[in-house]
């Protein structure tokens, strides 16, 4: 993972000091790119620990086209909460409970959950449910069909319903590429990109996303291209930054996936293997 200590990198040594939404404070720099290539092994990072079992959860959340957080806090992944939650203290109804509490109370009551645990027409809607048109079901039956087309894309990114997301898509929008040889290549568009945070859980699920997509296929897996618009790192990250810059990267993981329709992969038929990491970092998220 080389690829991903040298945008550190980079962007501690060369970034720009930038205010930003939420008030933080970032070094940034705009345009760049890191190609992996999943043939040497699945790119999870290994200079921190990080929780892959989020990482699976999230991906088939997106391609079950669903958009509440109910899901990801019943399975244990927690790293949704405090976008509904910010929502749900600006409502009539917050009567001062903690962060802890309201996830409680998602969990345990259905119709709190459907009224206050929706992030807006995020990535699974626009994914499944483009103003009418399911884009990633269009993607593969294009992908088996019309190999060569240059226009494999999936868009997240949907101006019409931007207002209504708690959260306007960071990755944005994806192409895919068969080449005559039968690899299958991704390349993302990520207008926004937390180094320290987001950024190893969207290199994990990308990557993840290009196997799913090449077993669906039946082709190999090879680069996932990752292209970053503004790449930052917020000004409460940069000891963390530089505590994983002083350690050596480990061996790549590998992943195994079960032989099934894309639609019905579960997360038991998702499996990393041989992970070895350093400790986790813990790290404030800017909301
Ligand atoms: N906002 C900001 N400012 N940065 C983000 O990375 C971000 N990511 C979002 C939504 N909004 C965001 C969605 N993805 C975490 C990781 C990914 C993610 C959101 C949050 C996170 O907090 N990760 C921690 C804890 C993970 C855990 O163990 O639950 C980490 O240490 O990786
Ligand atoms: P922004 O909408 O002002 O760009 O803020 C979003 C922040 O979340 C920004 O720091 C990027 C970060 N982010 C990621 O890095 N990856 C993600 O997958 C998501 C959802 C957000």
């Amino acid at each position: 993972m080389k690829q991903y200590l040298n945008l550190l990198q980079d962007v501690l040594e060369h970034g720009e000091v930038r205010q930003d939404r939420t008030g933080t404070g970032t070094l940034s720099k705009f345009g760049m790119q890191a190609r992996y290539d999943l043939r040497q092994g699945f790119p999870v990072v290994t200079t921190k620990k990080v929780f892959f079992k989020a990482i699976v959860h999230e991906i088939l959340w997106f391609i079950s086209g669903d958009t509440n957080i109910k899901y990801l806090v019943d399975n244990g992944v927690n790293i949704w909460n405090e976008w509904p939650y910010a929502n749900y203290q600006k409502s009539d109804s917050f009567k001062g409970e903690t962060l802890e509490e309201f996830i409680e109370k998602i969990k345990s009551d259905a119709t709190f959950a459907l009224r206050y645990g929706d992030l807006g027409p995020v990535y699974g809607k626009q994914w499944r449910n483009f103003n009418g048109i399911d884009q990633f079901n269009k993607l593969l039956s294009q992908l088996k069909n019309n190999p060569n087309s240059r226009r494999h894309i999936v868009s997240a990114w949907n101006p019409v319903e931007v207002e209504d997301m708690l959260l306007p898509p960071c990755h944005s929008l994806f192409q895919l590429y068969v080449s005559e040889e039968g690899f299958l290549d991704l390349q993302l568009y990520q207008r926004s990109g937390d180094l320290f945070l987001g950024i190893p859980f969207n290199i994990a699920s990308y990557a993840l996303l290009l196997e799913l997509i090449a077993k669906e296929c039946d082709l190999k897996p090879r680069y996932f291209i990752h292209t970053i618009g503004d790449a930052h790192i917020y000004l409460n990250h940069v000891e963390q930054v530089k505590l994983q810059l002083s350690r050596e990267p480990k061996p790549l993981s590998k992943i195994n996936i079960k032989n099934k329709s894309i639609y019905e992969i579960k997360f038991e038929d998702i499996v990393l293997e041989n992970y070895q990491s350093w400790p986790g970092i813990k790290g404030k998220v800017a909301v």
